[in-house]
């Protein structure tokens, strides 16, 4: 296949510089740990290699080493849209290149052939309990389509090691030509419980979620579902939805099992589900206040919400130290084109209002809005009213980087990831010894 052959030569070359790498400097010292690290959850540790993107503390997310506002700048566009093809983004991750339309349209084109959901998932999705949360079907539909992995089948086949990316790439591309699809039927079933619209031949990837979710006709919608999925692919592999990805990977488990631990990790509020709370918070302000709350209120109610112990949902990051560039985008699209909309001018608000607030409060490390304080908004405002499926949504996105990671992770033979864990006797043992 033709990315197999674009792979290829860009494999051999990263091979032979980790083998370089480690045979010059495997003993070399990088850096040390302290017990703190071990307390708060191996913050600021540089333990994971990964080249598809990286999170910088102040620019924020680097996609093969651009800012992500310049990679939504120069990723092809098609038919004049305002927003560029998510293929092009895939291609980006994956070889590390820039694509030409030809990349963008060929990775359309490959997604395209493989887009149609099978029917047992579908099934499965109808038989789930109707209070099932929409990410347990998203969990749950992602291991449904497991027994097609193609890496799973040629392991059985006594595939070599050194090809195990090969089957990786094929079932990457299966799963996220599949991942509109199987959106669009949670969204269907658990919220219309009606039948599923077969994706369209003709749509980009990005348009046929619109399309499948029966919003063909909606034009702004489409555009930000592209800038929404490729804002929201690659986020470096230490994040805890792409981090749960490769440990599960790491013990050679495929594609399809890897993504769906991602998936479970991406739920948590913490992580991906902050975009659901975040609207929920916002129109909770709205409504305490009766629609149109004023910058006192809005004081007011953070505080409120900090002095429950509640976190202010989608402000603060583990990594950034500064307003993330995903948010920025998003922020940019809202002003354009619907700044006028009353909740779009709450969340406004809450940015000019909360990270002055988070400071005073003294205890987040970044008080900045991150990617999930207005991606909600958006969405809200393009009719997707049912805010319990926004984490499906980051999913979706997620699933792209995820799978890029897991190829390249497989073309480098990454091993087993193991880390030793140790009592707290020992712990307090060794403190003793060095002292
Ligand atoms: N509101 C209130 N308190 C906060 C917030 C916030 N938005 N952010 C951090 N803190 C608190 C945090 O709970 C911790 O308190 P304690 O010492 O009592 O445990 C303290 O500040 C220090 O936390 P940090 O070191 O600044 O942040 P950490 O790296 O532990 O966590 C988040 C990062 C993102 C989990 C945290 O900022 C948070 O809970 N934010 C709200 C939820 C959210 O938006 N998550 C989405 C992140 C992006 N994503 O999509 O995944
Ligand atoms: C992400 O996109 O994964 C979030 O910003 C969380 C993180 O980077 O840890």
């Amino acid at each position: 296949m033709w990315l197999h052959d674009r792979l290829e030569p860009k494999i051999k070359e990263a091979k032979e510089r980790i083998a370089r790498i480690y045979k010059e400097h495997k003993d070399q010292t990088l850096g040390e740990y302290q017990v703190k690290h071990i307390y708060n959850g191996l913050r600021d540790l540089d333990l994971l290699i990964c080249d598809l993107s990286f999170v910088d503390p102040q620019q924020g997310l680097l996609v093969r080493g651009y800012p992500v506002k310049e990679v939504v700048d120069f990723l092809p566009r098609a038919n004049g849209n305002e927003m560029p093809l998510v293929g092009g983004l895939y291609y980006l991750l994956l070889v590390g290149e820039k694509p030409t339309m030809k990349d963008a349209l060929d990775i359309e084109e490959e997604w395209c052939r493989r887009g149609d959901l099978p029917y047992h998932v579908a099934d499965m999705l109808r038989a789930m309990p109707k209070d099932t949360h929409p990410m347990t079907m998203f969990s749950q539909a992602i291991l449904a389509l497991q027994s097609r992995s193609e890496f799973v089948r040629h392991y059985n086949n006594e595939l070599k090691r050194e090809d195990y990316w090969r089957p990786t790439l094929t079932d990457s591309l299966a799963l996220t030509a599949k991942a509109p699809a199987i959106a669009a039927a949670i969204y269907n079933i658990k919220y219309h419980n009606r039948a599923l619209i077969p994706p369209s031949q003709r749509a980009d990837w990005s348009a046929n979620f619109a399309y499948m979710i029966d919003k063909d006709w909606d034009t702004q919608y489409k555009e930000l579902s592209r800038l929404f999925f490729i804002i929201h692919a690659d986020q470096g592999t230490g994040n805890v939805s792409a981090h749960s990805g490769i440990l599960v990977n790491s013990a050679l488990s495929d594609v399809y099992f890897s993504c769906s631990a991602a998936i479970n990790g991406l739920a948590g509020p913490l992580h991906g589900r902050a975009n659901q709370d975040c609207l929920a918070w916002l129109l909770s302000i709205r409504d305490s206040f009766g629609g149109n709350p004023t910058e006192v209120q809005i004081e007011e109610f953070i505080w409120d919400t900090l002095n429950k112990g509640k976190v202010i949902p989608g402000y603060g990051h583990p990594v950034l130290r500064n307003i993330d560039p995903r948010f920025e985008v998003q922020h940019e699209f809202g002003k354009k084109h619907f700044s006028d909309d009353e909740l779009f001018q709450l969340a406004d608000k809450v940015y000019q209002i909360a990270p002055r607030v988070l400071k005073e409060h003294g205890k987040a490390k970044n008080p900045w809005p991150n990617i999930d304080a207005i991606s909600g908004t958006l969405q809200f405002h393009c009719g997707m009213k049912e805010y319990d499926f926004y984490t499906v949504l980051f999913g979706v996105g997620r699933l792209l980087g995820l799978t890029a990671n897991l190829v390249w992770l497989r073309a480098l033979s990454s091993p087993l990831e193991r880390p030793q864990s140790i009592t707290t006797n020992m712990l307090e043992e060794r403190i003793r010894s060095a002292t």
